[in-house]
């Protein structure tokens, strides 16, 4: 069978079948070595949508996703277009020469089978992971801060005439069910009895009932979800919390860009805070004799900080130094004298960014804890009343984001609000 004709088929793809299209290309069979019956495949995906294979060959190894067409989480009871494996595709492609090496090298990309050849990351474990074991990673919130400042300035109407991001503005309206799952799970669901919800039951009842009678809260939310659907500021990952993120010490990658669309960029700062923050407040129920996540806990809230520190002194650097889009054209501030209206524009639009950050963050967190798809943050603690605990700091801090926005103005503002982990707490 040619490799044309093999990509026009989507059929779904397990450990056997997918040798065949995996060995057309000539270039993975090199890189794998030997023949493709004698590779070692496993499925390894544990996320809520995909396949992830890991392919071993004699001299290397690569990992290949495929999308489904149905909701992994769910079942084929909740069908899914697979189209959005090619949009994650189109979205490596544009951020690429932006990004570096901050994403995995892209292979193949088979249409019909909406599958991705890219490269292996070992020893890398996914972030999250990483987070609930206490590990530290060095280099992680300045590599998350510069990737959403270049991925994001790039393409915005910042960097370039706005007829190059009215293309990508009219590829990735097409990117529609990851936004309807968006819309539904993070701005809709959790604010009503919707079937698809589940919280630590009986620990948080009371803090859920609170949450969906608080009219204020859910008016805030609903203004982020207009937020999400209306302000396409910038090509953005749309999914960027820490399982997004696969990491060694000394190495990040962001991963699984299928929910791109162009929206607020507030909305990957948001997911990348939000998820340091439910780490943050999961870590007494990962607490040991050993290892009381006093210290681990501070140095999640540090690089919390780093994160929008650095976020912010790269778009503003790239924005200086990069500026030729249709927004803030640069012939209206090429004179000396221009210089302090241009710098009080750019701080002031930091500043909503940063206000966009932690409401989409909220609103991150409030979906992992009350809605349809949780994190194994607080999902592993086992103990039920340890966990609610855990849980129902996290959901008050969130509801204070939301209903409280003038009491953070300042990244300053948000760390002293987060109640300092007690020695006691870490070691229940
Ligand atoms: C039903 S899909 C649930 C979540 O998984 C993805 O990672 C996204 O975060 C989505 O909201
Ligand atoms: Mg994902």
């Amino acid at each position: 069978m040619t490799e044309q004709a093999r990509s026009t088929a989507y059929r779904t793809l397990d450990s056997e079948s997918l040798r065949g299209p995996i060995g057309d290309h000539a270039d993975v069979r090199a890189l794998l070595g030997g023949r493709p019956q004698d590779w070692q495949v496993r499925e390894v995906g544990d996320g809520n949508l995909n396949l992830v294979f890991i392919v071993e060959g004699p001299e290397g190894s690569v990992c290949v996703k495929q999308a489904l067409p149905y909701l992994r989480a769910a079942g084929p009871s909740w069908p899914m277009s697979p189209e959005r494996a090619f949009f994650e595709n189109a979205y490596y492609s544009a951020v690429a020469p932006y990004v570096g090496t901050l994403i995995p090298k892209i292979y193949h990309y088979d249409a019909g089978l909406y599958c991705t050849v890219m490269e292996r990351l070992s020893p890398h474990i996914i972030l999250r992971q990483g987070l609930i074991a206490g590990r530290r990673y060095p280099n992680l919130a300045r590599d998350i801060g510069e990737y959403v400042a270049r991925a994001c300035f790039f393409t915005s109407d910042l960097a370039w005439p706005f007829e190059r991001k009215m293309d990508g503005l009219a590829l990735f309206a097409a990117n529609k069910p990851p936004v309807r799952i968006t819309v539904d799970l993070i701005f809709a669901d959790p604010y009503f009895a919707s079937p698809r919800n589940r919280h630590t039951s009986p620990q948080l009842d009371e803090a859920v009932a609170a949450l969906r009678r608080d009219g204020p809260l859910k008016a805030a939310a609903a203004r982020f979800g207009q937020k999400f659907l209306n302000e396409p500021q910038a090509l953005v990952h749309g999914d960027l919390h820490s399982g997004s993120v696969m990491v060694t010490e000394g190495d990040t990658r962001v991963i699984d860009p299928e929910f791109a669309f162009y929206g607020p960029i507030g909305f990957d700062l948001g997911a990348f805070f939000g998820n340091l923050l439910l780490s943050w407040y999961s870590q007494p129920g990962h607490a040991t004799r050993d290892d009381d996540r006093l210290g681990h806990g501070e140095w999640i809230l540090e690089q919390a900080s780093l994160f929008w520190e650095t976020f912010r002194g790269r778009f503003l650097a790239l924005w200086s130094g990069h500026g030729k889009g249709d927004a803030f054209p640069a012939a209206l501030f090429s004179a000396p004298h221009d210089a302090a209206a241009l710098r009080s524009a750019q701080d002031a639009f930091l500043d909503t960014l940063f206000a966009d950050m932690l409401g989409f963050a909220a609103c991150k967190m409030i979906r992992r804890l009350v809605g349809f798809a949780h994190v194994i943050d607080f999902d592993s603690i086992r103990d039920a009343d340890l966990r609610g605990r855990c849980e129902a700091s996290a959901l008050a801090m969130a509801r204070a984001l939301l209903t409280h926005p003038e009491q953070f103005r300042s990244m300053a503002q948000v760390i002293d609000a987060i109640p300092r982990m007690t020695r006691r707490q870490a070691a229940r």
